[in-house]
């Protein structure tokens, strides 16, 4: 296994608000004119295509304590507690703490009836709220932690109500299945206490409209369900990356999750106002910034990631493929072509990627990971994208150049940076074999069917092979993996690595997962992990659509695991 214990998200700040910094390579002053020109446009369909948001009203269903479980997650598991009527609608004295459990992650806000008993509260209530995700986030001290982004992110509120009794709602929206309640300061007269509380829980899934599946095993059925209620939380009204945490529109999570939601929910709008809103966002040079704000105004997050913006023109086809809206492919063609010629200034006459530093080249969280071969195929796969799309826009003339680009990059891949010896593909400076490297050349086509198996097969035989620690890198693997003819590997890949955070109790699926390493995570502490996002809801598309699918028989190997 790959070290990624302390792995630290540290995006350089060249990378961030580059502005300007891409000119060189970017469309001509003329044509980002004409993008620039557009963008209020966008933004205003953004807007125009902001989906309606479901709410329900949840109860919770027990309380809980949290217990050290060396066998469970992060070593963290929950118990009952005691019976719910023992705490709710009895007065409580300062000091006293529960914990409720919604019996499932949701996503929404929260409200408290605060009660007097007899005689009128003589004080103010002062009550700390901790909401968690996972049992380790009520566990831990957050306060004790130095994460590489703000603390503000740790889901605790000190609230303090000078009126009893009184319905009250808390400010923010969160993310949780657990709320941790402590009263910290009352009246010592006992004539306070908690009459109840609820969440409404809220999403822009219409769960009504979820795409029935026949699953071929109880475990594919689990799987399935948690997948989708790990989409169902992160589509708000735009498809957020984590409803704890960035709580942001990501151009690489998008796609996943639009994959995901076609299968399932079919929420055209929400992919719609967020394609829309990452044009709307573009830069003063044309380019795409990979990430996107609703509040308090729409804006860009101005980071720039490759391998993102190099799925940008893929997102689209899949948008216009699964929604027959033509129109918005159209209008957004142009952005696409702005993307081109910045792209491929990051190839070498020889067809070669190379990282300049210009760019935040991300692939995944993997911190050992050289991402030159990877996104090679990433870069290659965009292309490739771009030129279907040119064809279904009617637009072919205007990317006449970019066979030639792929063309190069192909022979480069095979010339440079293949192997034969050890028949996989490696990275120039250290020669490193990954997972990913192989994966993504094997989605980009470089390879006939034979040939992918071959680069496959290896490195899952070689344990020095560099593995990827994400659910969003996992899932390219496992396309990977069937876009090679290699069902069997890809099914087993799917549901070990999936059906493994099922078994640890995942509710929904997590930002980030290294079998063995249950701390692993880019900011420095798990606690600002986020454990429902949106990347992880591969399995959703996997299973449900028949490109790829479940053979019943393998699917019967996991069970019991
Ligand atoms: C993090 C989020 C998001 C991802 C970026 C690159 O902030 O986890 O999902 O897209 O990094």
């Amino acid at each position: 296994m790959v070290s990624f214990g302390r792995m630290v998200l540290a995006v350089p700040a060249r990378y961030v608000a580059v502005g300007l910094c891409l000119c060189g390579f970017a469309a001509g002053a003329a044509e980002n004119g004409k993008i620039v020109e557009q963008r209020s446009r966008w933004l205003e369909k953004a807007e125009a295509a902001k989906p309606r948001l479901f709410k329900r009203t949840v109860a919770p269903v027990r309380l809980v304590d949290v217990v050290a479980d060396p066998s469970a997650f992060q070593g963290w598991g929950v118990k009952d507690g005691k019976p719910i009527g023992d705490v709710l609608s009895k007065p409580l004295a300062d000091g006293t703490s529960f914990i409720v459990d919604f019996g499932e992650h949701l996503v929404g806000t929260v409200s408290l009836s605060l009660k007097d008993f007899g005689r009128a509260v003589d004080a103010p209530v002062r009550l700390r709220f901790s909401f968690a995700e996972v049992p380790l986030e009520l566990a831990e001290d957050s306060g004790a932690t130095k994460p590489s982004v703000s603390k503000a992110w740790y889901q605790h509120e000190t609230m303090t109500f000078d009126e009893v009794p009184a319905t009250v709602c808390l400010p923010r929206r969160y993310a949780f299945r657990y709320v941790k309640i402590e009263v910290v300061g009352c009246s010592p007269h006992g004539r306070f206490g908690i009459g109840g509380v609820t969440a409404e829980a809220v999403t822009s899934a219409d769960l009504s409209a979820l795409k029935p599946f026949k699953a071929t095993s109880p475990l594919a059925a689990k799987i399935d369900e948690i997948a989708c209620r790990t989409l169902r939380d992160c589509m708000q009204t735009v498809f957020e990356d984590g409803p704890k945490r960035d709580r942001r529109l990501w151009l690489g999570d998008l796609r996943l999750e639009a994959l995901a939601n076609y299968e399932t929910y079919r929420n055209f709008d929400v992919v719609k106002r967020s394609l829309y809103l990452l044009a709307g966002t573009c830069a003063d040079d044309g380019l795409l910034n990979s990430d996107a704000y609703e509040r308090p105004a729409l804006r860009s997050g101005a980071c720039r990631i490759l391998d993102y913006t190099a799925l940008f023109a893929a997102t689209v086809l899949e948008y216009v493929e699964a929604s027959g809206d033509l129109e918005t492919a159209q209008d957004l063609w142009p952005l696409c072509v702005a993307q081109l010629d910045a792209l491929r200034g990051t190839v070498g006459a020889d067809g070669v990627f190379r990282d300049d530093g210009t760019w935040w080249c991300f692939i995944d969280w993997q911190k050992v990971l050289n991402r030159q071969t990877a996104e090679q195929g990433a870069l290659i796969y965009g292309f490739k994208a771009t030129l279907r799309l040119a064809e279904k826009v009617g637009r072919k003339g205007d990317v006449a150049f970019l066979p030639e680009v792929i063309a190069r990059m192909e022979k480069a891949a095979h010339t440079i940076l293949w192997d034969e010896g050890r028949g996989v593909f490696v990275c120039e400076k250290d020669r490193q074999v990954s997972y990913l490297g192989q994966a993504w050349l094997v989605l980009a086509g470089v390879l006939d069917e034979s040939k992918a198996q071959r680069c496959l097969k290896a490195v899952l035989a070689d344990s020095e092979a560099v593995k990827p620690v994400t659910p969003y890198a996992n899932h390219y693997f496992t396309e990977a993996l069937y876009a090679a003819g290699l069902r069997d590997e890809a099914q087993r890949h799917l549901l070990a690595y999936w059906s493994e955070m099922a078994r640890l109790g995942a509710d929904t699926f997590w930002e980030v997962f290294v079998p063995g390493d249950h701390r692993a995570g880019p900011y420095r502490t798990p606690l600002m992990n986020s454990y429902c996002h949106a990347w992880s809801c591969a399995p959703a598309y996997f299973l449900r659509n028949k490109r790829f699918g479940l053979r019943p028989s393998k699917d019967k190997e996991q069970k019991g695991k």
